[in-house]
């Protein structure tokens, strides 16, 4: 756009082409430069050695080395010259965004239109008297091109620009200092600046990105609206819903209040592109202007309903604005805002025995700059301690061992990120609590209780940890840290089904040499070492370092070509993942992957499965309850007359995989009638099953795996029809059928949903629930469950119990998330002893043992 640069085809042009007219100089003038040199050279005859001893030599080098001297001078002249002008003088562009305070003006409502005669007129004072500011620094002035100012708020009066400059690249370093440290003038000096009416103060102003000052730039899309008392006003992207977003926008929103108003705004709906997949996002400013130290968040992908997208500003504006690309339309978002008054006060004395608290607007996003302190206090005999039930106070870029933006203070111990339930307890009956947060970024906060207990018994019947938590009295020295730090697995007896590990932890025997480093020392995987040199293989077996990832299963169970670095193309084995063209590579679970493992690309291949649409908030640790779209493929089977019976998995638009024993004849029921059965799928809630977002389906027909035995319940799977294919929304997609190679190594983290009962003998539950649970390795899943367990099945539990599958949760899903978070039916809840018992994980059926009959059968 702006031509600081001369274009290098200028400067080559120069070079390539001689000056006009030299053409016919150009032969005689080498002729004249012979004759030149042949000047000083004389042919002597070789009897005349006076001459030939005639000191001619030292004469001729005087000359070239003056000739070598002056080109030497020459080419470092235009080396400067050259140096000078095209790279000390090379311009880089800088932008601004900042605000200023007018001090003693009065604020008119036609400061919010800049199409106003009463805004042009204030807005050509406020950049004279910028520019005036800009000129007082030599190390800014000269540099300035262009400065514009884009709006007004209240208070008494903000105006918000930005500021184009040109500045040589030498002098970026000194410009960019100086305007770190740009200030208002001083009283005195404002006489004799062009403007003396207009007094500024808190003058900032921040280095800008040049797309965002595009948008800053490009007023095709702004937007100004003010709220109005006691109404909530709306915006939405253009278009919305019935089109997509423009491509290639820059818009924004300047939203603004009566002075000391604050604004809440909520995204009630949102879904533009994917964070991952494109350059789509929403920001919303705590001001006017785009600058990233007063950013509250940026918003990609798309969240569900259920999310909580409100944010409250610090005074009374806020600046929502959208940036999009070529390409990825969404329909985008609606939102609402509405002013509220300022100054609410936040955090207080709290006394009694028990109590609750949060960050101020929760479950809605906390403000900026905001500081609370409560201080707590219980009765006297009693001591205090405060639990944290949600705890969100993530910023990004910044750990949470640091927390040096915001932060939750109590004795002196800052806490901050994504934390699961915590108690921090005081040794007397006061407890002092401090929230901060800085200008930028926000999030949800805390919902903490406070409770009293007494100083002598703080866990009756319970066992206490150091940090205040009580842990039932059987989780001591169970093998499990319970307490954080695991004071209950410390100074234990072990018994004799137990080992010591070398930390002192007693550890169930069956551990032992387990391939997994269960003591946290790994003694229990030390006596069970290969010798140096050697690979171990995942069931125990030695093998020599060289054998590992050689194309030969050596182990015996692959596992010694199941991790290599490099996809190599092997001998097709069991572990081995077969292309399409039939060779193989030994690469772990290549398929979907994102990366082409097979040379014919075919891992990649029908992979428009296991992906959720929604943006997962799941920062839900403690809570099981699911979120809307959380697990599209999750499918609500009903009996006529007995409402959802199974869980499925849905795998296309039209085949669901499910648990064969689903379909058992039962009290004289046959089961295996399709007639019988009703899909829903897209389904949340079991009492909102007319939600538009549910698709139902009849079923066509119900396949039972052929090796299905309903006595051990091996190859316990089952294949639905439906009678019409569903389409694909956000809340219903396929899951990703594993290859038959796909591995899930024990310890791995599975999740395990559906609606079953939330207790052995309890009932099902209303709103789809999940949980996390691992697999655990299969020789000890034998020993756990003895002679029931088939290599068509897995165990994936939690072994001190409390998290597991249950009645109704059968036929379901257990979805493994992959490397690009891509999700993958690793089983089907089968069958189990009771539910969540200790030492009792849940039994699925490993569906890669059966993706080939799936396959065959469904064509997908
Ligand atoms: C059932 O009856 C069932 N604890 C499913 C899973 C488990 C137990 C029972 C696993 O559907």
């Amino acid at each position: 756009m702006k031509d600081y640069n001369k274009p290098p085809n200028e400067k080559k042009m120069n070079i390539y082409n001689p000056p006009p007219g030299s053409k016919g100089l150009k032969y005689s003038n080498k002729t004249e430069d012979m004759n030149g040199l042949e000047e000083g050279v004389v042919f002597l005859p070789t009897n005349n050695t006076k001459d030939v001893e005639k000191p001619c030599g030292p004469k001729r080098w005087v000359f070239v080395v003056a000739i070598l001297s002056i080109s030497l001078l020459l080419s470092l002249l235009v080396g400067f010259l050259v140096w000078h002008f095209k790279y000390r003088n090379a311009s880089v562009q800088k932008l601004y965004n900042g605000h200023l305070r007018l001090v003693g003006q009065k604020f008119v409502d036609a400061y919010e239109n800049s199409s106003t005669p009463e805004f042009a007129a204030l807005a050509r004072k406020v950049k004279g008297t910028l520019i005036d500011i800009y000129n007082k620094n030599q190390d800014i002035g000269s540099f300035h091109k262009e400065t514009e100012i884009v709006a007004f708020s209240e208070g008494s009066v903000i105006a918000y620009y930005w500021s184009d400059f040109s500045v040589p690249k030498y002098k970026v370093n000194v410009f960019e200092k100086a305007m770190a440290n740009i200030e208002a003038p001083h009283y005195m000096e404002i006489h004799k600046a062009r403007n003396p009416e207009i007094r500024i103060e808190s003058l900032v102003a921040f280095p800008s990105d040049p797309d965002i000052m595009k948008a800053s730039r490009d007023n095709s899309c702004h937007y100004a609206l003010h709220a109005q008392e006691g109404v909530v006003t709306s915006f939405t992207t253009p278009g919305f819903p019935n089109s997509p977003y423009p491509s290639n926008a820059r818009c924004l929103w300047a939203l603004r209040a009566d002075a000391d108003s604050v604004i809440s705004l909520t995204f009630t709906t949102f879904d533009v592109e994917q964070c991952t997949l494109g350059n789509d996002f929403v920001k919303v400013y705590d001001s006017l202007s785009p600058v990233e130290a007063h950013a509250l968040v940026k918003l990609c992908g798309s969240f569900n309903p259920s999310y909580n997208l409100t944010f409250v500003s610090s005074q009374n504006v806020l600046l929502v604005m959208l940036i999009t690309d070529a390409k990825g339309r969404h329909p985008g978002f609606k939102a609402e805002f509405f002013q509220m008054p300022k100054n609410r006060p936040c955090g207080g004395v709290l006394t009694g025995t028990s109590g609750n608290f949060t960050t101020p607007y929760y479950p809605g996003h906390y403000p900026p700059g905001i500081d609370c302190v409560w201080n707590i206090k219980v009765p006297k005999d009693k001591n205090v301690k405060i639990r944290f039930k949600e705890f969100f106070i993530v910023e990004p870029g910044i750990p949470s061992d640091s927390c040096t933006k915001d932060y939750v203070e109590i004795n002196k111990e800052k806490y901050c990120g994504l934390r699961n339930t915590f108690v921090v307890s005081s040794k007397t009956n006061e407890i002092t609590v401090r929230f901060h947060s800085d200008l930028s970024f926000v999030d949800t906060g805390f919902w903490a209780e406070f409770l009293s207990y007494d100083s002598s018994d703080p866990c009756p019947g319970r066992f206490t940890c150091s940090s205040g938590r009580c842990i039932d009295k059987s989780r001591r020295c169970d093998g499990w840290l319970d307490c954080p730090g695991g004071g209950d697995e410390k100074d234990c007896n072990c018994t004799e089904k137990q080992i010591r590990c070398n930390n002192g932890w007693c550890k169930p025997k069956y551990w032992l040499c387990d391939g997994v480093d269960d003591c946290g020392d790994n003694s229990d995987e030390l006596q069970c070492q290969c010798p140096a040199g050697n690979f171990k293989c995942n069931n125990g077996k030695c093998i020599l370092e060289a054998q590992k990832c050689n194309g030969r299963d050596d182990c015996g169970d692959g596992s010694d070509e199941g991790s290599c670095d490099s996809v190599v193309t092997v001998p097709c084995q069991e572990y081995t993942y077969k292309c399409r063209n039939n060779l193989c590579v030994n690469k772990r679970n290549p398929e979907c992957d994102g990366k082409k493992d097979c040379s014919d690309n075919s891992d990649e291949d029908n992979c428009n499965c296991g992906q959720r649409l929604y943006n997962k908030k799941s920062r839900i640790v403690g809570g099981q309850t699911a979120e809307v779209g959380e697990w599209p493929w999750q499918v609500s089977l009903h009996v006529k007359g007995e409402g959802h019976v199974c869980g499925a998995s849905l795998i296309s638009e039209k085949w669901l995989v499910t648990a064969a024993h689903c379909f058992r004849e039962e009290n004289y029921v046959r089961y295996f009638d399709p007639k019988l059965w009703t899909a829903y799928m897209g389904l949340h809630d079991q009492t909102d099953r007319t939600n538009s977002n549910v698709q139902m389906r009849s079923i066509k027909s119900i396949i039972r795996h052929p090796f299905y035995n309903d006595y051990t319940y091996d190859y316990d799977a089952a294949l639905m029809e439906l009678s019409s294919p569903v389409s694909y929304t956000k809340d219903i997609q396929p899951i990703c059928l594993p290859d038959v190679s796909h591995e899930f190594p024990t310890g791995k983290a599975i999740w395990v949903t559906g609606w079953g009962a939330t207790q052995e003998d309890g009932i099902g539950a209303t709103v789809l629930q999940k949980a996390e649970i691992r697999v655990i390795n299969q020789s000890m899943c034998n020993t756990l469950l003895p002679n029931q367990i088939t290599p068509r099945m897995m165990c994936v539990g939690i072994l001190t119990g409390g998290i597991d599958a249950c009645q109704g949760d059968s036929g379901g899903p257990l979805t493994s998330i992959e490397s690009n978070d891509r999700m993958f039916l690793a089983g089907i809840v089968s069958f189990g002893t009771g539910c969540a018992r200790r030492n009792k994980p849940g039994i699925y059926t490993r569906v890669s043992k059966i993706t080939n009959w799936i396959r065959e059968t469904t064509g997908v």
